[in-house]
Protein backbone atom coordinates (compact mmCIF):
# COMPACT_ATOMS: atom_id res chain seq x y z
CA UNK A 1 0.00 0.00 0.00
CA UNK A 2 1.47 2.93 -1.43
CA UNK A 3 0.49 6.74 -1.00
CA UNK A 4 2.20 9.50 -2.98
CA UNK A 5 1.76 13.22 -1.51
CA UNK A 6 1.86 15.37 -4.01
CA UNK A 7 2.97 18.87 -2.47
CA UNK A 8 0.96 21.95 -4.23
CA UNK A 9 2.16 25.29 -2.61
CA UNK A 10 0.54 27.15 -5.06
CA UNK A 11 -2.39 29.88 -4.90
CA UNK A 12 -3.61 32.41 -7.26
CA UNK A 13 -2.60 35.10 -8.03
CA UNK A 14 -0.10 35.28 -5.51
CA UNK A 15 2.05 31.99 -6.18
CA UNK A 16 3.98 30.60 -3.75
CA UNK A 17 2.81 32.69 -0.74
CA UNK A 18 0.55 29.55 0.17
CA UNK A 19 3.11 27.46 2.36
CA UNK A 20 -0.09 24.88 3.40
CA UNK A 21 1.69 22.08 1.91
CA UNK A 22 5.00 22.64 3.23
CA UNK A 23 3.69 23.30 6.87
CA UNK A 24 2.06 20.00 6.67
CA UNK A 25 4.49 18.02 5.66
CA UNK A 26 6.78 19.89 8.27
CA UNK A 27 4.29 19.29 11.05
CA UNK A 28 5.34 15.16 10.23
CA UNK A 29 2.70 14.13 7.99
CA UNK A 30 4.79 11.61 6.12
CA UNK A 31 5.74 10.20 9.25
CA UNK A 32 2.38 10.15 10.92
CA UNK A 33 1.41 8.10 7.92
CA UNK A 34 4.45 5.40 7.51
CA UNK A 35 3.19 4.70 11.33
CA UNK A 36 -0.34 3.67 10.17
CA UNK A 37 1.32 1.23 8.10
CA UNK A 38 1.80 3.34 4.52
CA UNK A 39 4.98 3.05 2.32
CA UNK A 40 5.04 6.93 1.75
CA UNK A 41 6.21 8.41 -2.04
CA UNK A 42 7.17 12.40 -1.78
CA UNK A 43 9.29 13.77 -4.45
CA UNK A 44 9.05 16.73 -2.93
CA UNK A 45 7.06 19.98 -3.57
CA UNK A 46 6.13 21.37 -6.75
CA UNK A 47 7.75 23.78 -8.32
CA UNK A 48 5.80 26.10 -10.62
CA UNK A 49 7.61 28.77 -12.36
CA UNK A 50 6.14 32.51 -11.86
CA UNK A 51 4.30 34.01 -15.09
CA UNK A 52 4.06 37.69 -15.24
CA UNK A 53 0.95 38.80 -14.98
CA UNK A 54 1.91 40.77 -18.27
CA UNK A 55 2.36 37.62 -20.18
CA UNK A 56 -0.90 36.29 -18.55
CA UNK A 57 -3.91 38.95 -18.42
CA UNK A 58 -7.26 37.97 -17.75
CA UNK A 59 -9.09 36.17 -19.71
CA UNK A 60 -12.99 38.07 -19.67
CA UNK A 61 -12.56 38.55 -15.87
CA UNK A 62 -10.74 35.03 -15.02
CA UNK A 63 -7.62 35.96 -13.30
CA UNK A 64 -4.38 34.06 -14.64
CA UNK A 65 -5.82 31.73 -16.74
CA UNK A 66 -2.67 30.90 -18.18
CA UNK A 67 -0.63 29.84 -14.86
CA UNK A 68 -3.81 28.18 -13.66
CA UNK A 69 -4.21 25.83 -16.51
CA UNK A 70 -0.11 25.09 -16.65
CA UNK A 71 0.10 24.36 -12.85
CA UNK A 72 -3.54 22.01 -13.04
CA UNK A 73 -2.63 20.08 -15.87
CA UNK A 74 0.95 19.18 -14.52
CA UNK A 75 -0.76 18.10 -11.34
CA UNK A 76 -3.24 16.35 -13.83
CA UNK A 77 -0.17 14.31 -15.05
CA UNK A 78 1.38 13.59 -11.81
CA UNK A 79 -2.21 12.71 -9.80
CA UNK A 80 -2.41 10.37 -13.21
CA UNK A 81 0.64 9.20 -12.95
CA UNK A 82 0.76 7.96 -9.57
CA UNK A 83 -2.67 6.80 -9.65
CA UNK A 84 -2.50 4.47 -12.92
CA UNK A 85 0.54 2.82 -10.62
CA UNK A 86 -1.75 1.67 -8.08
CA UNK A 87 -0.76 4.14 -5.59
CA UNK A 88 -2.90 6.19 -3.90
CA UNK A 89 -2.25 10.08 -4.51
CA UNK A 90 -2.83 12.78 -1.78
CA UNK A 91 -2.37 16.22 -3.34
CA UNK A 92 -2.14 19.05 -0.48
CA UNK A 93 -2.95 22.17 -1.37
CA UNK A 94 -3.17 25.15 -2.17
CA UNK A 95 -6.02 27.12 -3.99
CA UNK A 96 -8.42 24.62 -4.93
CA UNK A 97 -8.66 25.02 -8.38
CA UNK A 98 -5.91 22.31 -7.94
CA UNK A 99 -8.93 20.19 -8.14
CA UNK A 100 -9.43 20.63 -11.61
CA UNK A 101 -5.66 19.05 -12.16
CA UNK A 102 -6.70 16.00 -9.46
CA UNK A 103 -10.00 14.93 -10.63
CA UNK A 104 -8.75 15.08 -14.81
CA UNK A 105 -5.80 12.50 -13.19
CA UNK A 106 -7.87 9.97 -11.20
CA UNK A 107 -10.45 10.42 -13.94
CA UNK A 108 -7.46 9.26 -16.68
CA UNK A 109 -7.04 6.25 -14.09
CA UNK A 110 -10.28 5.59 -13.51
CA UNK A 111 -13.15 6.79 -15.55
CA UNK A 112 -15.83 5.74 -13.05
CA UNK A 113 -14.58 7.56 -10.25
CA UNK A 114 -17.27 9.53 -8.10
CA UNK A 115 -16.07 12.37 -6.58
CA UNK A 116 -17.70 13.53 -3.17
CA UNK A 117 -16.52 17.40 -2.74
CA UNK A 118 -16.40 18.70 1.19
CA UNK A 119 -16.33 22.59 1.36
CA UNK A 120 -18.08 26.01 2.20
CA UNK A 121 -18.60 26.64 -1.11
CA UNK A 122 -19.70 25.10 -4.66
CA UNK A 123 -16.66 26.06 -6.73
CA UNK A 124 -19.08 25.76 -9.77
CA UNK A 125 -19.31 29.00 -11.43
CA UNK A 126 -19.01 29.38 -15.14
CA UNK A 127 -16.75 32.17 -17.00
CA UNK A 128 -19.79 33.76 -17.13
CA UNK A 129 -21.56 33.33 -13.98
CA UNK A 130 -18.53 34.29 -11.57
CA UNK A 131 -18.64 37.58 -9.77
CA UNK A 132 -15.00 37.22 -8.83
CA UNK A 133 -12.97 35.86 -11.72
CA UNK A 134 -11.07 33.42 -9.25
CA UNK A 135 -10.93 30.32 -10.98
CA UNK A 136 -10.77 28.28 -7.40
CA UNK A 137 -14.88 29.30 -7.21
CA UNK A 138 -14.77 27.33 -10.81
CA UNK A 139 -13.04 23.88 -10.66
CA UNK A 140 -16.23 21.61 -11.09
CA UNK A 141 -17.70 23.77 -13.95
CA UNK A 142 -14.38 23.43 -15.95
CA UNK A 143 -14.60 19.07 -15.15
CA UNK A 144 -18.01 18.81 -16.09
CA UNK A 145 -17.67 20.83 -19.09
CA UNK A 146 -20.33 23.47 -18.49
CA UNK A 147 -19.97 27.61 -19.42
CA UNK A 148 -18.27 28.48 -22.70
CA UNK A 149 -14.74 26.80 -23.81
CA UNK A 150 -11.84 28.86 -23.25
CA UNK A 151 -9.37 27.92 -25.32
CA UNK A 152 -6.15 28.21 -22.77
CA UNK A 153 -8.20 25.53 -20.94
CA UNK A 154 -8.61 22.91 -23.81
CA UNK A 155 -6.57 20.13 -21.79
CA UNK A 156 -9.43 19.55 -19.35
CA UNK A 157 -11.79 17.05 -20.44
CA UNK A 158 -15.16 17.31 -19.35
CA UNK A 159 -14.78 14.15 -17.64
CA UNK A 160 -17.06 14.43 -15.11
CA UNK A 161 -21.11 13.25 -15.31
CA UNK A 162 -23.40 15.37 -12.60
CA UNK A 163 -24.93 12.05 -10.85
CA UNK A 164 -21.05 11.35 -10.27
CA UNK A 165 -20.44 14.63 -7.74
CA UNK A 166 -22.23 15.23 -4.67
CA UNK A 167 -21.02 17.80 -1.98
CA UNK A 168 -21.61 18.02 2.04
CA UNK A 169 -21.15 21.25 4.07
CA UNK A 170 -22.29 24.15 1.33
CA UNK A 171 -22.93 26.65 3.05
CA UNK A 172 -22.17 30.10 0.70
CA UNK A 173 -23.09 29.51 -2.64
CA UNK A 174 -23.49 31.83 -4.99
CA UNK A 175 -27.24 32.68 -6.70
CA UNK A 176 -25.91 31.72 -10.01
CA UNK A 177 -24.59 28.63 -8.71
CA UNK A 178 -27.87 27.30 -6.93
CA UNK A 179 -29.08 27.64 -10.33
CA UNK A 180 -26.17 25.29 -11.93
CA UNK A 181 -26.71 22.71 -9.43
CA UNK A 182 -30.57 22.87 -10.06
CA UNK A 183 -30.24 22.67 -13.89
CA UNK A 184 -27.71 19.67 -13.28
CA UNK A 185 -28.98 18.28 -10.85
CA UNK A 186 -26.70 17.79 -8.58
CA UNK A 187 -26.75 16.50 -4.85
CA UNK A 188 -25.31 18.51 -2.49
CA UNK A 189 -26.12 18.27 1.09
CA UNK A 190 -25.62 21.49 2.78
CA UNK A 191 -25.03 22.66 6.51
CA UNK A 192 -28.62 22.67 6.59
CA UNK A 193 -28.89 18.81 6.05
CA UNK A 194 -26.05 18.17 8.21
CA UNK A 195 -27.91 19.96 11.04
CA UNK A 196 -31.06 17.72 10.29
CA UNK A 197 -29.93 14.95 10.34
CA UNK A 198 -26.71 14.58 11.46
CA UNK A 199 -23.63 13.59 9.66
CA UNK A 200 -23.69 9.66 9.81
CA UNK A 201 -26.66 9.52 7.67
CA UNK A 202 -25.46 12.65 5.37
CA UNK A 203 -22.75 10.79 4.48
CA UNK A 204 -24.86 7.33 3.75
CA UNK A 205 -27.36 9.29 2.06
CA UNK A 206 -24.35 11.24 -0.15
CA UNK A 207 -22.73 7.62 -0.39
CA UNK A 208 -26.17 5.91 -1.87
CA UNK A 209 -26.00 8.92 -4.68
CA UNK A 210 -23.56 9.19 -5.71
CA UNK A 211 -22.21 5.06 -5.56
CA UNK A 212 -25.52 3.13 -4.94
CA UNK A 213 -23.64 -0.39 -5.09
CA UNK A 214 -20.70 0.75 -3.38
CA UNK A 215 -18.25 -0.28 -6.01
CA UNK A 216 -17.03 2.90 -7.66
CA UNK A 217 -13.87 3.72 -6.86
CA UNK A 218 -14.10 7.58 -4.78
CA UNK A 219 -12.13 10.46 -5.19
CA UNK A 220 -12.36 12.79 -1.94
CA UNK A 221 -11.87 16.54 -2.09
CA UNK A 222 -11.82 18.12 1.22
CA UNK A 223 -11.54 21.71 1.33
CA UNK A 224 -10.64 22.78 4.92
CA UNK A 225 -13.18 25.50 4.72
CA UNK A 226 -15.80 23.50 5.38
CA UNK A 227 -14.66 23.13 8.82
CA UNK A 228 -16.02 25.82 11.36
CA UNK A 229 -13.71 28.59 11.28
CA UNK A 230 -13.38 27.75 14.80
CA UNK A 231 -11.74 24.62 14.21
CA UNK A 232 -10.06 25.81 10.84
CA UNK A 233 -8.94 29.47 11.06
CA UNK A 234 -6.18 29.42 8.80
CA UNK A 235 -8.18 29.66 5.18
CA UNK A 236 -8.51 32.13 2.38
CA UNK A 237 -12.27 32.40 2.04
CA UNK A 238 -13.98 31.43 6.14
CA UNK A 239 -17.14 31.09 6.03
CA UNK A 240 -18.81 30.72 10.24
CA UNK A 241 -21.29 27.99 10.74
CA UNK A 242 -18.82 24.92 9.54
CA UNK A 243 -18.72 21.25 10.36
CA UNK A 244 -17.28 20.35 13.50
CA UNK A 245 -13.75 18.70 14.17
CA UNK A 246 -15.91 15.54 14.56
CA UNK A 247 -17.95 16.07 11.66
CA UNK A 248 -15.16 16.58 9.38
CA UNK A 249 -13.16 13.32 10.81
CA UNK A 250 -15.96 11.57 10.20
CA UNK A 251 -16.43 12.13 6.95
CA UNK A 252 -13.12 11.57 6.09
CA UNK A 253 -13.27 7.74 8.32
CA UNK A 254 -16.60 7.08 6.22
CA UNK A 255 -15.42 7.33 3.42
CA UNK A 256 -12.24 4.80 4.31
CA UNK A 257 -14.36 2.37 5.69
CA UNK A 258 -15.93 1.82 2.32
CA UNK A 259 -12.76 0.81 1.05
CA UNK A 260 -13.09 2.33 -2.15
CA UNK A 261 -11.09 5.56 -1.70
CA UNK A 262 -8.49 6.21 -4.85
CA UNK A 263 -7.81 9.65 -4.48
CA UNK A 264 -7.52 12.67 -1.77
CA UNK A 265 -7.42 16.18 -1.74
CA UNK A 266 -6.64 18.47 1.38
CA UNK A 267 -6.90 22.13 0.02
CA UNK A 268 -6.97 25.18 0.69
CA UNK A 269 -4.54 25.74 4.15
CA UNK A 270 -3.14 29.09 4.25
CA UNK A 271 -1.09 29.57 6.42
CA UNK A 272 0.20 33.35 5.63
CA UNK A 273 -3.24 34.47 6.74
CA UNK A 274 -3.47 33.85 10.70
CA UNK A 275 -1.19 34.17 13.68
CA UNK A 276 0.76 31.39 14.37
CA UNK A 277 -1.38 29.96 17.02
CA UNK A 278 -4.29 29.92 14.38
CA UNK A 279 -1.63 28.27 11.46
CA UNK A 280 -0.86 25.39 13.62
CA UNK A 281 -4.13 24.74 14.44
CA UNK A 282 -5.19 24.34 11.31
CA UNK A 283 -2.14 22.72 10.09
CA UNK A 284 -2.97 20.03 12.63
CA UNK A 285 -6.07 19.39 11.89
CA UNK A 286 -5.44 19.03 8.12
CA UNK A 287 -2.71 16.30 9.29
CA UNK A 288 -5.71 14.65 11.05
CA UNK A 289 -8.04 14.95 8.62
CA UNK A 290 -4.90 12.86 6.03
CA UNK A 291 -4.56 10.16 8.63
CA UNK A 292 -8.67 9.53 9.35
CA UNK A 293 -8.90 9.79 5.63
CA UNK A 294 -6.28 7.15 5.39
CA UNK A 295 -7.17 4.65 7.86
CA UNK A 296 -6.63 6.09 11.35
CA UNK A 297 -9.31 4.75 14.12
CA UNK A 298 -9.95 5.73 17.29
CA UNK A 299 -9.81 2.62 18.95
C1 LIG B 1 -17.25 32.59 -4.79
C2 LIG B 1 -16.42 32.21 -3.58
N1 LIG B 1 -18.31 31.63 -5.02
C3 LIG B 1 -16.38 32.70 -6.05
N2 LIG B 1 -15.85 30.95 -3.78
C4 LIG B 1 -14.85 30.44 -3.06
O1 LIG B 1 -15.40 33.45 -5.97
O2 LIG B 1 -16.68 32.09 -7.05
N3 LIG B 1 -14.46 29.26 -3.27
N4 LIG B 1 -14.23 31.11 -2.12
O3 LIG B 1 -13.59 28.62 -2.55
MN1 LIG C 1 -13.07 24.92 -2.47
MN1 LIG D 1 -14.19 26.68 -0.05
MN1 LIG E 1 -11.72 28.58 -2.55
Amino acid sequence: LTVAIVGCPFRCPRVGVDQGPIHMVEAGLIKQLAELGWTVKFDGHHQFEEVNAIDDPPIGILKNPRLVSRVTQAVAEAVGGHAKKGELPVTLGGDHSLAMGTISGTLDAHPEACVIWIDAHADINTAESTDSGNIHGMPVSFLLGLGSKIPEFSWVKPALKPERIVYIGLRDVDAGEKRILKENNIKAFSMHEVDKYGIGKVVEMALDHVNPDRKLPIHLSFDVDALDPSVAPSTGTPVRGGLTFREGHYICEAIWETGLLVALDLMEVNPSLADPESVKQTVTVGCSLVRSALGETLL
